[in-house]
């Protein structure tokens, strides 16, 4: 990948970010699924160095072809807890390092999550979990397929941001990204034609409460036909037919041409446009001491209004 998808602060930069997240980290009740702490968060996002709001803004004007931003260099905590070991664990603690994966988000746009995922908490702990290697979750080892995340909702995530809170221990783990932007060029034209029709259905997890009966059937690509969105998911999406399976077949060879791993480093912070941008991950070895990999992941609305009839209180939380 070229250099393109990363911004480094300085360290100038750096120490301006650390005194916002220990600010933020002292607003009453400490927590980050509270009204008062996310009112002060997305004010106080404003005061993230100059040069990176710049950034940010640019990506949500065009996440270029590979539709990640790296960000490398934010501050990191001196001591940090050992890495959580349960399953659907989050962060409601308004640590500095969550804060700091906050405050990058509100920049960005409107924090969200789902009731029925991870209990509805914002800020959200990617780590993996003993006796789930195997899972096709955030929580296992072994490779994670190549994915649009919730792709199976109308509601899915603008943005996703994945904060490096500890890397695994070899360095090994890389977050793959794959961007549709990429793949295209290689997609003959009666392929995208069928990708770009509703010949796909995409498993609602059980968690999700999936109403009985089969999910809808939706398009992999939509809006334009040369820069098209993509929404799939590779280990839940499936074709309704022989032509649509094979059309998927070369979308996801394209895919894996253009794939690129990031090694996420402690305050690395990875922000991936979920509309251009499929992510996964690659096979890792855990050892459940308390140092193992994580991630903080946040979700991002881009026009928190369209949820509106979603969310109670107009709060942040889509049930
Ligand atoms: O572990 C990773 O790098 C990514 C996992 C993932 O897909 C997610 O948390 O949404
Ligand atoms: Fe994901």
């Amino acid at each position: 990948m070229t250099e393109d998808h990363v911004f480094t602060l300085t360290q100038v930069e750096r120490d301006q970010t650390r005194a916002v997240a220990e600010a933020l980290a002292e607003v009453e009740p400490r927590l980050v699924d509270d009204r008062t702490w996310l009112d002060a968060c997305r004010g106080m996002s404003a005061e993230l160095p100059e040069r990176l709001r710049r950034r940010l803004r640019a990506f949500l004007h065009d996440p270029q072809l590979d539709g990640v931003l790296l960000v490398r260099n934010l501050p990191v905590a001196s001591t940090l807890a050992p890495t959580p070991t349960v399953y659907e664990s989050v962060e409601r603690a308004a640590t500095p390092a969550a804060g700091t994966t906050a405050l990058v988000s509100m920049q960005i746009g409107e924090v969200i999550a789902y009731r029925d995922e991870k209990s509805g908490a914002l800020v959200q702990n990617v780590v993996p979990v003993a006796g789930r290697e195997e899972q096709q979750s955030n929580a296992g080892s072994v490779p994670l397929e190549l994915h649009v995340e919730n792709a199976f909702h109308p509601h899915r995530p603008d943005m996703v941001a994945l904060f490096c809170v500890r890397p695994d221990h070899e360095g090994g783990a890389g977050l793959r990204v794959a961007s549709i932007r990429r793949a295209t060029a290689l997609l003959p034209y009666d392929v995208r034609k069928v990708l770009g029709e509703e010949r796909f259905r995409t498993e609602v997890p059980p968690s999700f409460g999936a109403p009985g009966g089969q999910a809808p059937l939706h398009a992999i690509l939509s809006g334009d036909f040369d820069d098209p969105d993509v929404r799939v998911d590779f280990h839940a999406t499936h074709p309704a037919d022989e032509q649509a399976a094979d059309a998927m077949t070369v979308l996801r060879a394209a895919l894996d041409t253009v794939t690129r791993a990031v090694h996420l480093r402690p305050g690395d912070l990875a922000v991936v446009d979920n509309r251009v941008a499929l992510h996964g991950r690659t096979r890792f070895t855990p050892r459940y001491d308390g140092e193992d990999r994580w991630l903080h992941r946040t979700f991002i609305h881009l026009d928190h209004r369209k949820s509106r009839a979603l969310r109670a209180d107009n709060g942040q939380v889509l049930s």
